[in-house]
This record gives structure tokens, C-alpha cells and sequence, in this order.
């Protein structure tokens, strides 16, 4: 049964030809169905809500809900998610594993041979291995705190499953804080009382009332606001529309800081500042220096309000720790934006009201606290926080945040945890003196080097010694930094049981798969409107479940069976009735409140509607009252020095923000000598991370010759012959890609852009092969950002770019696994 690599490779693309009959069927039954309705559904989805066209069996339309006045493009990928040729068909085991089991030869992880078994046979050895590593180690052993974008719909919200069913068999290692605001949401709530990130913030309609001025820091709200925590309908693209008004009207100034033209910064048609990467903390400290000097800042506020601005002076005036004077000139050197411009930027501030607006990627950088802090100490001495229009917020490209809150409540999940009393089979908590939770970023090192001791938020985590990963509703073979160094830890585990509807890169780098259906196979409630919590949506199911794909529900209710604990999982309850309960408890939630119908009656017809909530202010109740208001951090006041993390003693992440070297840094900054250009993994504008990356149709609407785009300046291109069009590898000391090239002015010289959640491709399973579409995790540091959040830093890494002239490869990313027998 030994297949070589040549047959190997053809295997992949004979299941991915093999695969194309679906979408070809699909086409025609489409024309066949124009003359026959068929039904209609509501459902929704993390890129809206929608009305599907049901014929045959089949989605043959999709067109938007009618609530959703800005409807995103991307809803022409959903039916390419249903019938996508890399779809989890049936259980698999992986090759070598089904032979030798947990003894398994693991450097063959990755050459994606698997066997295919029954579900029956499939969930025997999930139940098998859990068993062995709980008896065998004990729960320190189990990672199953690994979660992420499941789709849209309480009830069936994939992790919970997954946790809820896993800790009733026994304890495992979790998780604390995510990819999306690791370092953010880790230092603002000693300098704010909050996380920031997910609070609802000052409406929209009181900032395009009072800001005079707006700035978008690294922040692309356009792009990013086409998809939602919950079922999207894209309200905050009304205010958007008027604020582009006001800015062609002269009314509000809005300046884009970024090294990128945004699609904001070309929607709204205002100010674009360039910058260099990974400087913005200098050009903010110049700004507060021009505030200083020129006394333009607010001492009041600052008395009232703020803690320890007097041990922050210093750093900025030079007079303390480097002895560097943080004037315009000295930012100038570093961030590439001239002397003259930050004074000018300065000032303006000052002189009306201000609204500072921070996008999330650049704290996904190294000292990716910084910038935050930082943008708190200019919104501080600017004295606007908790007025309308006014001060600094972290997320008004997130999920409708900004979008005034309906005040009124959403449906309930589906349980995370087991029942108030349940105790697991293995009732075991001695996790042999290794941490519960580790910091969610730091999973690869705890494989890598188990025992480790790494600081952490005050604290110290010992690192355990995993043996086995269970993994749904995410995908670490996208989120996660630098494939080949999770190539080299993989090896060290002895079961990964992924459970998708895609065959991402997870499962190729599993060893069982189970096929879960999509969310437009199985019926679900949701809220519509994320943060807004505008109305409740059905999510009805469209399809039945394709090929032997089961709901999460199914496949972790057959799983508890198998331990006897089936019933108290389920509560003995199926998807209608849990469905009822959770709409039922909802409705009582707003009784008197906000009038909802009867559950068949919302069934039918498909949603709620809350109608609109009233404009707010972040803060302002602080503003009117700092002693009953108090924030949330140490003193209750905004903390511009924080004695607590000065207390730490950390040297990448001090008392009070401050601008620190980059391992890696282009334009002139570390290892830009070798690795010259700058890539930003930037969230992508036609999917969400790596789903709908498998909606063929929709990916040839923008990859190049079949491979993900690269983004760069001309002048980049020129310099090594590069066409756009052409294709390009793209590497570094960590790994290498294709990519094909798409130049453009949007990019200044030296900065460079592959949207994350391109999916893996590997040639083959060896260390640091060649990647065949273009995943930029290939290339990315796996860093924490500091000893405080231990985040994510994807943003820091450098690369070079060639011309591909070899003989070119096909793309194995798609298409499923190569099937044994
Ligand atoms: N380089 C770089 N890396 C990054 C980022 C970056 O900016 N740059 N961003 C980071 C950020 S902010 C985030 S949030 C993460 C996102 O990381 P993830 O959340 O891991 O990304 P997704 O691609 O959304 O993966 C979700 C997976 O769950 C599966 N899934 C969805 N619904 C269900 C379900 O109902 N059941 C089951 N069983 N499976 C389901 C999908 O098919 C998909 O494979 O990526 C991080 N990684
Ligand atoms: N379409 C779409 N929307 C999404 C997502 C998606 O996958 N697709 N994902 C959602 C999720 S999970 C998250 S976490 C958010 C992510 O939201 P963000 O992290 O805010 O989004 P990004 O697109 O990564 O980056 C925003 C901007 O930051 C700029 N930038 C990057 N580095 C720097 C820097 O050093 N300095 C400056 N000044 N600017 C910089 C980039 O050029 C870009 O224009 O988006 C959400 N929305
Ligand atoms: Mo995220």
C-alpha cells in the first residue's frame, strides 16, 4: 500500500478533478429550476443574513435578507461553501495512524493518505484515545481549548459541543484570549478598566454629530465590517455612507494612517498618511511630545482623571530611562512621516474634537501593547474621553460596534460546560504541576518545550506536555504563525482528532477527521446585528446534511454514548426542542420589553426585529462621575503609568508605553538587510480567515493563476522583474511560498500584503516544503508579544520576493485527502 510521491501527487489531483462534478451538476440544475420556484429559507451567516432558494434538494440562490440595506459581495461564495470539492465527505483515519495507532511514524503527518472508516469505527477510537490518554497520562496530556470562527447559530456553535462533550469525560487544557486582540485585550484593562475591544462603543450617529476630526488608526472598517460575530446586517455601512458625505462636504476630516491605501481611506476619499510599519508608537509619542512643548494638552483632565502622567513626562522629554527626546524629528527618522506633519497632525487634534479609531492589526505585532497604551495616553492628554465624538476606541471595525445596542437580550448557547453537579468519568484535576490554561498563542511552544516556565500577565505558566489536540469550529493550520515549526512539533503528538466541514490543513495534519455538515445543513437561532442586537433570526436549514456529514451535535451525543453520558449531554432534547428553549428563554428575557411572537410563529416567519437603540457615549459615565463611575483598573482612573506591570519588572513591556525595536522591521529596521520587505497577513476582503477560501468559484474571482495574491508597490516589482500577473515566491529564514503577484499603488515600497486564511499546500509533508497557494503563516514569526500578553505577533516578519521560474507545481491545498484502501 506504499504509495510514492509521484502517484501521491497525482492522487491529489485526480480527487480534485473528480470532485468538479459537483459544482457542474449544481449549474444545471440552476437552469433547470428557473422555471420552478422551489422554496425559500431565511438563514445566516458570520457575511450576513440571507434567503436561500431550495430546489431539488439543492441551493440554487441566494439573494440578501432585506434588513441588511449593505450586502457583501462575499454572499457569492456560499454556495461554493456547500458544494465545495474539499469537504469533509466521511470519517477518516489517517494512514500510518490506522496501522500502528498512538505509535504512529508522525513525521508522515502532512502527506495527507488517509483511510476512510465508519462512523461507528470513528468514534470507537476518538472514545479509545481519550480513554488511553486520561488513564495513561492524565488531563494535562489533552489539549481541547483550542477554538475559534465556528459558523453562525447558537445552538450548534461547534465549540461548545466539542468542550461540553470532551469535559464530560474529563478535565483538559484550555485556553486564555484569542488571535484577534491578544495584546490589546491584555494591557487595556490596566489602563482603561476594560477590554475595549469587545465593549460596544460611542454611536455613530454622536460621532458624525461631534468629531471634527477622525482618525482611522490602522484601521479599515470598510473591509473589515463585511463580516460579524453573529449574523451580519451591516447597519454601521448607513453611517459610513454619511460620514463619506461629510468628508466630500467638508464637515469631518478623516485621516487613514496605514502603510496601506485602504479601502476605507478610497470609500470615504480622505486623507491617507503613509507610515512605516511597526513605528506608530514613535509617531505617537512625537504627537504627545508637539502637545507637551506646545501646551496643548489637557492638565485638568489629565488631574482629574489620570494616574502618573508626571512619570511619563520624563520618558517623553528624554530626561529618564534612554535619555532620548521623542520630539517630531526623532519620530520622523523611524516612522517615515515627516517632522512637520505629526506638529500639524498634533495640533489639529488639539484644536477640535478628535475621535481616534484603532484597527486590531497592530497589535498583532510584536509589543503589541504599545500602540494601545500609547493611543490611550494621546486620547488622555487630548481630555475628549467620555465626550461624543470624542477620546479613543479599539473597535468600531468590529461587528457593528458603534451601531447603537437595542437594549434588548439574545438567545442563549448551547452549554460549554457540563450540568451544574456533573462530574467527568475521569474526575481527575492533578495536572502534575503543569498549567490549566496557557496563553492562547503559546500551544506550538507547549508541544515543543514542555516543562517550560514562561512569564504571562503577572503570572508564570508551566507549559504541559501535550500528547493530544481535539480541534473544531478552528483552523491552527491557518491561525496559527510559522508551518514549518508546527510541521516540527506535530511530530511530537501522539493524536489530533479535527472535526470540520472542510479538509483545511488541520485535518491533513490529523489523524481522525470527522465530517461535521455545515450551518446551512442543520436549523438554528441566532441575533442578528452582533453588538447592535438588532432582531433574532431562524436559521432554517436549507439542505440535508451532504454526504455523511452529521451536525456537531450528533457526532458529540454518539461520543458521549459511548461513555454512557449521552442523555445528560443532550439533556435528552433534540435540535427542534432545543431550539424552542432557547427562543422561550429569550423571549422571557425581554418580556415586557420587547414583544416576541409565539415560537412557531417566529419560525415562519423567520425573524424578529428589536428596531433601533438609542446613541450612547463610551465613558461619559465616567466623565460625569470618576469616584461612583471608577474604571475597572488598579486605581479606577486611566492609568497612563500602571505601578502593577511596572511591578512585573518586564523588560518588553514597561510602567508606562514606550517605543521599543522590532526582532524584525523593514525600511532600514532589523534584518531588512536580508529580508527587505514587510509582510502584513491583513484580514481578508473576500473571505473570512480560511473560510470560503474552498468556494472555488468565488477564489478564481481573485487568485492569480490559482495562487493567492501578493500585494506590492510597483517600484518592488520593478526591482525584480516581477509583472503583475506573474508568479512569485515568497520566503524567508522560516519558510517559503507561490504566490502570484498583483502590484499595485495602494502598496508603498517595502510593504507587502497576503491576506491570512489562505489555505496550506504544502508539496509534501517534509519540513520546509514549498507551499503551493500561498498561506503567509508559512513565512510568519511564532513570537509572543511580550512577557505581559504572550499574543500573537504575526504582523512582525520580513521576507524577499523572486520571480518563480521553475517548473510549477499544482496546487494541492483543495480537493480533500488522498483516499487509501
Ligand atoms: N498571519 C496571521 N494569522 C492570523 C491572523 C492574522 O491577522 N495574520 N488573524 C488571527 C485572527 S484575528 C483570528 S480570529 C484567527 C482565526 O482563526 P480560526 O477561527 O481558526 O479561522 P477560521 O478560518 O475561521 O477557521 C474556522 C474553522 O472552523 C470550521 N467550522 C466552522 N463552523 C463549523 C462548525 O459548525 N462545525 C465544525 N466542526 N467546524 C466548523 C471551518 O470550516 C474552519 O475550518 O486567525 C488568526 N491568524
Ligand atoms: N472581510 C473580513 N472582515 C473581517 C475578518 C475577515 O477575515 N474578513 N476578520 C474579522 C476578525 S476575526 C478580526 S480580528 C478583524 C481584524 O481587524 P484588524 O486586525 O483591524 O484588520 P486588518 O485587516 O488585519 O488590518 C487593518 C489595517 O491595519 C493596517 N496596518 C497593519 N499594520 C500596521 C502598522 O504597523 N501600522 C499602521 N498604521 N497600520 C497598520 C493594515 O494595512 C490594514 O489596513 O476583522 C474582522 N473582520
Ligand atoms: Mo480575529
Amino acid at each position: 500500500m506504499s504509495i510514492n510521491r509521484r502517484n501521491f501527487l497525482k492522487g491529489i489531483l485526480a480527487s480534485s478533478a473528480a470532485s468538479m462534478v459537483g459544482p457542474s451538476l449544481l449549474v444545471r440544475s440552476a437552469q433547470a429550476a428557473q422555471n420552478d420556484p422551489g422554496i425559500w429559507r431565511i438563514t445566516g451567516s458570520h457575511w450576513g443574513a440571507f434567503r436561500a432558494r431550495v430546489y431539488g434538494g439543492k441551493v440554487v440562490e441566494v439573494k440578501p435578507f432585506e434588513m441588511d440595506s449593505h450586502p457583501t459581495d462575499m454572499l457569492n461564495g456560499i454556495e461554493g461553501i456547500i458544494y465545495s470539492p474539499s469537504r469533509v465527505r466521511y470519517p477518516m483515519v489517517r494512514y500510518d495512524w490506522y496501522k500502528n495507532r498512538h505509535n504512529s511514524d508522525t513525521s508522515q503527518r502532512g502527506d495527507n493518505r488517509f483511510i476512510r472508516v465508519t462512523w461507528d469505527e470513528a468514534l470507537d477510537l476518538f472514545h479509545e484515545e481519550l480513554e488511553r490518554i486520561q488513564t495513561q497520562y492524565g488531563p494535562w496530556a489533552l489539549h481541547a481549548g483550542q477554538t475559534g470562527w465556528r459558523q453562525t447559530g447558537q445552538l450548534h456553535s461547534c465549540g461548545n459541543h466539542m468542550q461540553r462533550a470532551v469535559a464530560m469525560h474529563g478535565n483538559f487544557i484550555k485556553k486564555v484570549g484569542d488571535y484577534s486582540t491578544g495584546a490589546g485585550q491584555t494591557i487595556l484593562p490596566y489602563v482603561l478598566g476594560s477590554t475595549e475591544v469587545y465593549a460596544q462603543g460611542t454611536s455613530w450617529p454622536l460621532i458624525l454629530e461631534n468629531s471634527k476630526l477622525i482618525v482611522l488608526w490602522a484601521n479599515d472598517p470598510v473591509k473589515n465590517l463585511q463580516v460579524g460575530w453573529a449574523c451580519e446586517t451591516h447597519e454601521s455601512y448607513r453611517y459610513l455612507d454619511q460620514l463619506k458625505q461629510k468628508v466630500a462636504d467638508g464637515e469631518i476630516r478623516v485621516v487613514s494612517i496605514d502603510p496601506v491605501r485602504s479601502k476605507t481611506q478610497k470609500f470615504l476619499g480622505c486623507e491617507q498618511q503613509y507610515i512605516n510599519p511597526q513605528t506608530d508608537v514613535a509617531m505617537m509619542l512625537a504627537i504627545a511630545h508637539t502637545l507637551y512643548t506646545e501646551k496643548l494638552h489637557d492638565q485638568k483632565f489629565l488631574d482629574t482623571y489620570c494616574l502618573g502622567f508626571e512619570r511619563f513626562v520624563p520618558y517623553l522629554l528624554g530626561e529618564s530611562e534612554d535619555k532620548v527626546e521623542k520630539t517630531p524629528e526623532w519620530a520622523a527618522e523611524i516612522c517615515g512621516v515627516e517632522a512637520e506633519v505629526i506638529r500639524e497632525l498634533a495640533r489639529a487634534m488639539a484644536a477640535d474634537r478628535t475621535q481616534l479609531l484603532f484597527g486590531w492589526c497592530i497589535q498583532r505585532q510584536q509589543h503589541g501593547e504599545q500602540p494601545y497604551w500609547m493611543g490611550a495616553v494621546l486620547a488622555a492628554m487630548l481630555g475628549q474621553i467620555g465626550q461624543p465624538g470624542g477620546g479613543v476606541s479599539y473597535a468600531h471595525h468590529y461587528s457593528s460596534i458603534g451601531v447603537p445596542s437595542s437594549g434588548a437580550s439574545g438567545p442563549g448557547a448551547f452549554p460549554r460546560n457540563p450540568d451544574q453537579g456533573q462530574k467527568p468519568i475521569h474526575d481527575n484535576d492533578d495536572f502534575n504541576g503543569y498549567s490549566k490554561t496557557i496563553p492562547v498563542a503559546r500551544w506550538v511552544d507547549a508541544i515543543l518545550e514542555p516543562g517550560k516556565k514562561i512569564d504571562y500577565n503577572g503570572g508564570k505558566v508551566t507549559l504541559p506536555n501535550l500528547k493530544m489536540m481535539v480541534i473544531s469550529g478552528c483552523n491552527p493550520w491557518h491561525h496559527h504563525q510559522d508551518r514549518n515549526r508546527m510541521k516540527q512539533a506535530f511530530r511530537n503528538l501522539e493524536t489530533v482528532v479535527t472535526i470540520d466541514f472542510n479538509w483545511t490543513a488541520s485535518c491533513r495534519f490529523s489523524d481522525i477527521v470527522l465530517p461535521a455538515c455545515t450551518q446551512f445543513e442543520r436549523n438554528d437561532i441566532d441575533q442578528y446585528g452582533s453588538y447592535s442586537t438588532r432582531g433574532i433570526l431562524a436559521m432554517q436549514r436549507l439542505v440535508d446534511p451532504l454526504f455523511q456529514s452529521r451536525t456537531d451535535f450528533h457526532i458529540f451525543t454518539d461520543l458521549c454514548r459511548r461513555f454512557g453520558k449521552h442523555k445528560e449531554y443532550s439533556r435528552g432534547k433534540g435540535e427542534m426542542e432545543w431550539l424552542r428553549e432557547l427562543y422561550e428563554g429569550c423571549r422571557d428575557a425581554n418580556k415586557g420589553k420587547f414583544a416576541m411572537p409565539e415560537f412557531a410563529q417566529f419560525w415562519d416567519e423567520g425573524y424578529v426585529d428589536f428596531g433601533a437603540g438609542k446613541p450612547w457615549t463610551r465613558h461619559a459615565a465616567f466623565r460625569d462621575d470618576p469616584e461612583l463611575k471608577a474604571l475597572g483598573t488598579p486605581s479606577g482612573f486611566i492609568e497612563i503609568f500602571s505601578r502593577k506591570i511596572d511591578r512585573y519588572g518586564y523588560d518588553n513591556c514597561k510602567g508606562h508605553p514606550m517605543w521599543f525595536e522590532k526582532s524584525e522591521r523593514s525600511h532600514g529596521g532589523p534584518g531588512s538587510d536580508r529580508f527587505p520587505l514587510w509582510l502584513q497577513s491583513c484580514h481578508p476582503d473576500q473571505r473570512l480567515h480560511s473560510q470560503m477560501c474552498e468556494s472555488e468559484a468565488y477564489r478564481s474571482t481573485y487568485s492569480v493563476r490559482g495562487r493567492e495574491p501578493i500585494y506590492l508597490s510597483p517600484e518592488d516589482a520593478r526591482r525584480r522583474g516581477i509583472r503583475d500577473g506573474d508568479l512569485v515566491r515568497v520566503y524567508n529564514d522560516r519558510g517559503q511560498l507561490l504566490a502570484g503577484a498583483r502590484v499595485t499603488d495602494d502598496f508603498a515600497t517595502g510593504v507587502v500584503r497576503i491576506h491570512e486564511g489562505a489555505w496550506y499546500g504544502p508539496m509534501d509533508e517534509s519540513i520546509g516544503a514549498l507551499d503551493t497557494y500561498g498561506d503567509p503563516n508559512t513565512v510568519t514569526q511564532d513570537l509572543g508579544a511580550s512577557k505581559l500578553s504572550q499574543a500573537t505577533s504575526a504582523n512582525t516578519c520580513l521576507v524577499e520576493i523572486e520571480k518563480y521560474v521553475g517548473e510549477v507545481p499544482p496546487v494541492t491545498a483543495f480537493g480533500g485527502p488522498v483516499e487509501v484502501r
